[in-house]
């Protein structure tokens, strides 16, 4: 076993940041969608971030080439099959229903396409994969209501519900209403915080949305009582290094907080957030950490220990992997 195929969950991926640039292009010419090229490697080029902003600006657009179940199938599969040859054994996955509602794609296209990749590469693959549904933070809580009730014929097809897109100026505090909703309908729940958005964010999500895991929340590290409560409860951060390297929410990988949360005694996991863009998958992460923080084999048992402890697997299920 080596890092490139250590048997981890990988629990902060958002599906449609898993749509590589060659499946883009098959995918807008099947639908008759125009793009700026037709050439995979023009288009990853355009591929230059600044910040949050200027990553989904990118995505968003991309996002238009997806119309029928079969392209959210194909978008499913070749994760799946990616993360597989990584040594994903378990993927808690996100998806934003908002954009491809805003496309003009239904909720049940969505579902079926994805639901299926699912099914099929549990079969194939043996991975173990289930859906959680994203709000989009920009459109707002009425707009998050909105999606969760249109979702609830789909109960059976997501486990859990998040929030993301743009964070700064969107706090947790606007989405109290849809996350306890979510509690009701026996939904787990999670969110992005501490990514771009101050320790503040991450208070937020875990006292007004009571959420079991905190996305990024790498900037938890500048509040040193939000540090021992996140500590004290061993509530899981999912970080996501090269995507903070690609957004410049960290100078450097050098700089990474990702040591300095180790050290603290957070129960830090490692994950790739969206592959397509950000140099790489979740192995592709491990890489990049070993080589520069030099981790060991030991560190690294830990990080894969972790991603499963921190999993929505039942008990039971998630012994057989640690
Ligand atoms: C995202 Cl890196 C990141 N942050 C917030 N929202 C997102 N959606 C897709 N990737
Ligand atoms: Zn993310």
């Amino acid at each position: 076993m080596t890092v490139a195929n250590w048997p981890v969950a990988e629990l902060h991926v958002h599906i449609e940041g898993t749509l590589e640039t060659e499946l883009l292009v098959v995918l807008a010419r099947r639908n008759d969608v125009a793009l700026p090229s037709y050439d995979p490697d023009a288009l990853r080029e355009l591929y230059r971030f600044t910040d949050l902003q200027s990553f989904l600006d990118i995505y968003y657009a991309n996002l238009a080439v997806l119309r029928t179940e079969a392209d959210f199938y194909d978008l499913g599969m070749a994760y799946l099959t990616r993360a597989s040859a990584a040594g994903v054994r378990r993927a808690e996955i996100f998806f934003d229903p908002q954009t491809h509602l805003a496309n003009g794609i239904p909720l049940d296209v969505v579902f079926g396409g994805l639901t299926r990749a699912l099914a099929d590469a549990r079969a194939t693959l043996g991975i173990s994969a289930d859906l959680i549904l994203c709000f989009l933070r920009h459109l707002g809580g009425a707009a998050a209501l909105q999606t969760l009730d249109a979702a609830v014929p789909f109960l059976d097809q997501f486990i859990g519900v998040g929030l993301d897109s743009a964070e700064v100026g969107f706090p947790p505090s606007l989405f109290t209403e849809v996350f306890a909703r979510a509690k009701a309908l026996g939904l787990h729940r999670v969110a992005h915080a501490g990514e771009e958005g101050g320790p503040d964010y991450v208070h937020e999500a875990l006292d007004l949305l009571g959420v079991e895991r905190v996305d990024h929340g790498i900037r938890a590290i500048e509040d040193p009582g939000l540090v021992e409560i996140l500590r004290e409860r061993q509530v899981p951060l999912t970080v996501c290094p090269l995507s903070n390297v690609c957004l410049r929410a960290t100078p450097t990988l050098a700089e990474h907080a990702l040591p300095a949360m180790l050290a603290a005694g957070l129960l830090v996991t490692i994950n790739s957030d969206d592959p397509a863009y950000f140099g790489g998958y979740i192995d592709d992460n491990l890489s990049a950490l070993q080589r520069e923080f030099g981790l060991d084999n030991q560190q690294l048992a830990t990080l894969a220990r972790n991603s499963f402890r921190a999993s929505f697997l039942p008990e039971a299920e998630k012994r057989r992997h640690i």
